[in-house]
């Protein structure tokens, strides 16, 4: 006999009410199963005096998606769904944004340049089911910008409605890690400002604060630099392929408005083989062949950092881009230096000689030099890992750490007591050609083996190896897009959804790190997440057959 109790979990089980499908997850939450209406006459009131210019363009945003995001089985017509519940519903009418008492009023874009670990990113956020006022209140306005992503989340059009169906809902949010980025290459392929401007608008959509942008490589000098014009005059691809003064300070307000800091790397003292087209005279084995002895991939190039004029030039080309901006953090690279290069180059070999130092040495002389130049512009340096784990360069105890390599290397960085991001590319890697020389790899063994699916960049744990003493030190992670094998045509589907799983896992996951998320749970939400991108505008791929978001137990 089937009791009545057993059935009633049965049907639960078959046609589960699926709560919200929010991304990053909120680290605490809690909802019902009320369905609720907006009020057509629904409005964002900020109680914030005076309300900065960005808080209300993110209202206005905010209004616009509400407007327009549906559930993809509703679009269909093929989700036999039951919208008796939501016609019959109470409506929402407003909701109101205010700031913890005495809180500064400052602008999302003040508050998304700060110094790491000094930003207020949380928010509480409450939708009473019974159509009562909803409230926002954080912090700060940047913790307003976060809670009205995750509002924007609740939601969907259909018919002219829109309606949420997990009403109450009660979130108390917060990111556990203060560092949550994605980097973009521009350097082996260009990408137009407006391709950078979507991918801010997809980033901030996942509460993504930090664009490490990787503008500058051997390939090409994109960037144009006021005092040294020549650099991008000989080092682009071409006149048109270059990003103006204008269109730095663009991106960067853009991204700030949006909660994003921008991290710029001019990556030094390798990969600078670009710096030749208009400086020869400071770059070693420039093109050099075969270039497999001297570079990663072509072309061979780096600076002779021995070279007292190579590191002031450096040194003055760095601050007068840092000077520029007004993030607090700024990358020299530092990745991938090709000893060989130097070892038959005269120039840096006499220079050596002259010293009478070693090549490490110098490497330190000239990281100082350069190292210098930006904490005298306030900048905090960030560095690739092989700056502390290959060369003994020594540098100021608060410099940032990349993880690339291997996600092993996170513990080896630790022990050396600095702070660092996670990027390894074993999980983190979003090409398929980093360094992928298409015919230097037998098939079968190129970068893109294996394919780093959401599922991998999502099981990953930042703590893993970890001392409870150096767990202070994981600033948080990234995912990578490298360009050698993408360009416009193929940026939103090799990014999106993949790079939306480290930012949950930044996010989200606490003190059990990565490990603590679950896959299966995860995929409706990301499933919605990423139709919310595709309605916004940004061509992120299918996760599933289409058969499988028309189910019941798909995201309401
Ligand atoms: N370019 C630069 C690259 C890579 C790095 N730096 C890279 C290396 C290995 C892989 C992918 C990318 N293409 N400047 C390493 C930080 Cl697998």
């Amino acid at each position: 006999m089937v009791s009545f109790t057993s059935l009633l979990v049965l049907v639960v089980a078959v046609f589960p009410v699926r709560v919200q499908c929010l991304w990053p997850q909120p680290t605490s939450i809690t909802s019902g199963t009320t369905a609720l209406n907006l009020s057509p006459r629904f409005y964002i009131q900020p109680d914030v005096y005076p309300p900065p210019a960005d808080l209300l363009a993110a209202i206005t945003q905010t209004e616009l998606y509400l407007r327009t995001d549906s559930m993809q089985r509703l679009v269909l017509g093929r989700g036999a769904y039951d919208m008796s519940a939501v016609q019959s519903a109470k409506t929402l009418s407003s909701l109101v944004l205010s700031l913890e008492p005495g809180a500064t009023v400052e602008s999302i874009s003040t508050e998304a340049v700060k110094a790491l670990g000094t930003r207020s990113e949380g928010y509480t956020l409450t939708v009473p089911a019974d159509g009562s006022t909803a409230t926002l209140k954080a912090n700060s306005t940047l913790g307003l910008y976060r809670g009205l992503t995750t509002f924007s989340q609740m939601w969907y059009e259909y018919n002219g409605q829109i309606y949420t169906v997990s009403a109450p809902y009660d979130i108390v949010d917060s990111p556990a890690y203060p560092f949550r980025g994605f980097m973009l290459d521009t350097a082996r392929n260009y990408f137009p400002v407006s391709d950078i401007y979507r991918t801010l608008d997809a980033m901030s959509w996942v509460k993504i604060n930090t664009f490490h942008w990787h503008i500058t490589d051997s390939q090409s000098f994109p960037l144009i630099v006021s005092q040294y014009p020549e650099l991008a005059q000989y080092g682009a691809y071409s006149s048109a392929d270059v990003y103006t003064p204008t269109d730095i300070q663009n991106i960067v307000s853009y991204a700030a408005a949006r909660g994003i800091d921008v991290l710029l790397e001019i990556d030094t003292p390798g990969h600078t083989a670009s710096i030749a087209d208009s400086h020869p005279e400071y770059v070693a084995c420039n093109q050099a062949t075969p270039w497999s002895t001297f570079a990663n991939e072509p072309p061979a190039g780096q600076l002779r950092f021995t070279d007292p004029a190579v590191r002031n030039f450096t040194a003055s080309l760095l601050s007068s881009i840092a000077k520029t901006l007004p993030s607090t953090v700024f990358s020299t690279g530092g990745d991938e230096l090709n000893i060989n290069c130097y070892t038959y180059d005269n120039q840096t070999q006499a220079e050596l000689n002259s010293t009478g130092l070693t090549l490490e040495e110098s490497l330190s002389v000239f990281t100082q030099a350069t190292h210098g130049a930006l904490i005298a512009e306030g900048k905090t340096p960030v560095v690739w890992e092989e700056m502390v784990l290959d060369h003994n360069v020594t540098l100021s105890n608060d410099t940032i750490v990349m993880v690339w390599i291997s996600s092993a290397d996170a513990a080896l960085v630790a022990d050396k007591g600095f702070r660092f991001v996670q990027a390894p590319s074993d999980y983190f890697y979003l090409d398929c050609g980093g360094g992928g020389w298409v015919g230097d790899y037998p098939a079968g063994n190129s970068w893109c083996d294996p394919f780093k699916t959401w599922q991998r960049a999502y099981t990953y744990d930042p703590l893993a190896n970890l001392t409870t003493t150096q767990i202070p030190l994981v600033l948080g992670g990234e995912q990578l897009l490298w360009t050698e094998q993408s360009s416009p045509t193929n940026l939103d589907p090799i990014v999106w959804p993949r790079a939306a799983a480290s930012a949950e896992v930044f996010w989200t996951a606490t003190t059990l790190g990565g490990g603590a998320l679950n896959v299966t749970e995860a995929l409706p939400r990301l499933h919605d997440i990423r139709y919310r991108m595709v309605q916004r505008g940004v061509n992120a791929i299918v996760l599933q057959p289409l058969w499988c978001a028309l189910r019941p137990d798909a995201c309401d």
